[in-house]
């Protein structure tokens, strides 16, 4: 299996810890996921990364889907068993997800020309991110884990989206969400988020 992406790419990142806390091996292919040449558009007509390579001639796209293969590969799913659990669990994920694609919103927004930009996107988006900070809170139970008693792709899905966040759009939400910040030390704490930081990145404390 290949996994093509930037390092920098929250989408691609998703994927990487999943393979660490897994053990599944799979070769990393580093890509500019905004070079024209980049080939990437060969094996995903969106031209998005990550890619997956699951076959000779056999890739997957999304970073959904290819959290969801990957999560399947080993008969060990990291979702809650029961009902309520799995859907708890998706609630997150979905939340995590929008996190990330508002924080991607809003870099591409302040690397446009400064006479291009537009303060209400940014702010829109911002406004967005604050809003599921707060949700988060609310939701949270102040377990080890987000859902149940493992960890599970909730906590996946949403570490990567706040350490994404503490990258691209450094801001301090601990101060307002102190409960939410002690979950996510333990979570980017795990050798798999350590072992797929993108180079440079210092952690706020
Ligand atoms: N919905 C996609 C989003 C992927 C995405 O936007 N990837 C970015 C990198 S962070 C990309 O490849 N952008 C290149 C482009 O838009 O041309 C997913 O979840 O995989």
């Amino acid at each position: 299996m290949k996994l093509y992406g930037s390092p920098f790419s929250p989408y691609v990142r998703k994927a990487r810890v999943l393979l660490r806390e897994k053990n599944i091996a799979c070769e990393f292919v580093v890509v500019d996921a905004w070079a024209a040449d980049n080939g990437i558009a060969a094996r995903n007509p969106l031209g998005k990364v990550p890619v997956l390579q699951i076959g000779p001639d056999n890739y997957l796209f999304e970073s959904a889907l290819i959290v969801h293969y990957l999560d399947s590969l080993d008969g060990k799913p990291l979702q809650p068993k029961d009902a309520a659990g799995y859907w708890q669990s998706q609630w997150w994920q979905a939340l995590g997800n929008g996190m990330i694609d508002a924080t991607v919103a809003r870099v591409l927004e302040t690397r446009r020309p400064e006479d291009k930009q537009m303060p209400e996107k940014m702010q829109r988006e911002e406004a967005r991110i604050a809003r599921a900070f707060s949700s988060a809170d609310h939701a949270y139970r102040d377990g080890t884990f987000l859902v149940g008693s493992m960890f599970s792709l909730a906590d996946l899905v949403l570490g990567v989206a706040c350490q994404y966040i503490d990258l691209r759009y450094p801001h301090d939400w601990r101060a307002k969400h102190p409960r939410l910040k002690r979950w996510f030390d333990r979570i980017a704490g795990r050798k798999s988020f350590e072992e797929t930081l993108p180079a440079g990145f210092v952690k706020p404390a």
